[in-house]
């Protein structure tokens, strides 16, 4: 195992701890955003992101580096990448990717600067400890002429044969968000081959994909090809969403498209695909709260669970928490076939901000059934996660999550179909001001709660308009990643 310089102590600033994950990842203090640079190198798994030295706020990105030996227990490393006076990135190293390029681990990124985005590159000599930045920077000097483009950035990178393939996420004015594909003998001198991907801004149906697509992540599973991307259009960052189809001869056709995570915080996620051959993926869980509460808390952003993909019956997506995170499971709480008023009994006494809850629920004649996470014993704030089963929805409103002002709740929805007799199955991680649900292994719904009071702990379930059943609940406390 290579030996990396000990815990690097990154600044600190005041901790927020009422609301501060406990068991996802984050800096020890102010602003991260993107995964970037996901690689499984040597038995490790490291994890970059986009982060700011300075402060809980968006500015001057550098890449901030995390190691961990079984992607759950993360330890800080050095800043990777900082950006550099009077260089193609002097304004931000903005996101990319890692590969293996014989043996040198080699990061793509978007230099930032006066012209825009710039398609750079950074090797390590020294195991990933240091970056040493290409002389020739950016490998890619301009987007490709002829083409009136929205935004240009974000680089995922594989092989084919001999010859690496690279996609940069934009959009077409007038059309649509746009992975552009390249071409390289040696990731250094790139040619444009086309775009791989263009979306219809104007349709909306089953989802909207604006009109620019920023992180474009692109991989084999289960036999069919996947394009992850983060819909943009105006400035405002939206949702990624996930084509799946056919791709042969370096045109890929999508079947199928849909929202990765149908909630406001996740965002910009990013895969790669770990030694025992997992894809595993990371986004960014974005605060919403206003500035200047993230600002008061001295940090902002946070990473998702590793969730692990896989594609099922009819080309469905999967997301899974990766099982690495049970060991994380302590105090233990179990229920078994009663109803929604037994287990609340059982549940009374549960009080936990930091939970794993697995509920197994039979909607029965219910018109609607969830759990109530973070909740106040009056109730006055709550998290409320629900299955509408007539019009087939998992919701997640945080409208009262949070008797505070700065906080932003809202209803965030998205379908999940339930087969005849198929139980509705939750995993859902509260982690303070993160809710992260899996649900059917294929629908996934998160979103940030910020509760005012030290009581909002509380755990109870809900049938409303008939009766369901409790099939299983198995609910832990869980440790933290430190
Ligand atoms: N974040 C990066 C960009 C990317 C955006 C800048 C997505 O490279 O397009 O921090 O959140």
């Amino acid at each position: 195992m290579p030996v990396h310089p000990t815990t690097v102590a990154l600044p600190t600033a005041a901790p927020d701890p009422r609301h501060r994950p406990r068991y996802h990842f984050l800096p020890p203090a102010n602003w991260l955003n993107d995964p970037n640079g996901l690689i499984h190198w040597n038995g490790e798994y490291h994890l970059f992101y986009q982060y700011n030295p300075a402060g809980p706020f968006h500015a001057l990105i550098h890449w901030g580096h995390a190691v961990s030996a079984d992607l759950v227990h993360w330890r800080h490393l050095p800043l990777a990448l900082a950006p550099e006076p009077g260089g193609p990135d002097e304004l931000g190293c903005w996101s990319g990717c890692a590969v293996d390029h014989d043996g040198v681990p080699t990061l793509v990124y978007s230099g930032n600067s006066a012209v825009g985005q710039r398609a750079c590159v950074a090797t390590s000599a020294d195991g990933m400890q240091t970056w040493q930045k290409f002389a020739g920077n950016p490998v890619i000097a301009a987007p490709p002429p002829g083409l009136d483009l929205v935004e240009y950035r974000d680089h995922t990178i594989w092989q084919e044969d001999a010859v690496w393939y690279q996609l940069i996420g934009s959009g077409i004015r007038g059309a649509g968000g746009a992975a552009l594909l390249y071409r390289s003998a040696d990731l250094y001198a790139w040619e444009y081959v086309g775009p791989l991907c263009v979306g219809d801004a104007r349709t909306t149906a089953p989802v909207w994909t604006g009109s620019m697509w920023e992180c474009p992540d692109f991989f084999e599973l289960g036999g069919q090809h996947v394009l992850a991307v983060s819909v943009w259009d105006a400035g405002q960052l939206y949702y990624p969403v996930a084509f799946v189809g056919d791709y042969a001869r370096h045109a890929f056709t999508p079947a199928r498209l849909g929202k990765l995570d149908y909630g406001s915080s996740f965002y910009a996620p990013q895969t790669f695909r770990d030694a025992s051959g997992r894809r595993v993926m990371f986004g960014w869980m974005r605060e919403q709260r206003d500035e200047a509460a993230q600002r008061a808390a001295g940090w902002s952003g946070a990473m998702s669970l590793p969730r692990i993909l896989a594609l099922g019956a009819a080309g469905v997506l999967e997301q899974r928490p990766a099982p690495e995170l049970e060991q994380l499971r302590g105090r233990h709480i179990h229920a078994q076939a009663v109803g929604v008023a037994e287990t609340n009994a059982l549940l009374a006494g549960v009080s936990s901000d930091t939970i794993e809850i697995m509920l197994e629920l039979a909607p029965g004649d219910a018109a609607e059934v969830g759990a109530l996470m973070l909740r106040s014993p009056d109730g006055a704030e709550q998290t409320r996660l629900s299955y509408h089963c007539a019009e087939r929805r998992l919701a997640l409103d945080t409208t009262r999550a949070s008797l505070s002002g700065s906080a932003h709740g809202g209803v965030d929805s998205g379908p999940l179909e339930l087969a005849a007799g198929e139980p509705l199955r939750l995993r859902i991680f509260v982690d303070r001001s993160i809710v992260e649900v899996f649900a059917n292994e294929r629908a996934c719904v998160s979103g940030r709660a910020y509760p005012t009071r030290e009581s909002s702990a509380g755990l109870e379930l809900f049938a409303s308009g008939g009766s369901a059943t409790v099939v299983a609940l198995d609910a832990w406390e869980l440790g933290a990643i430190w």
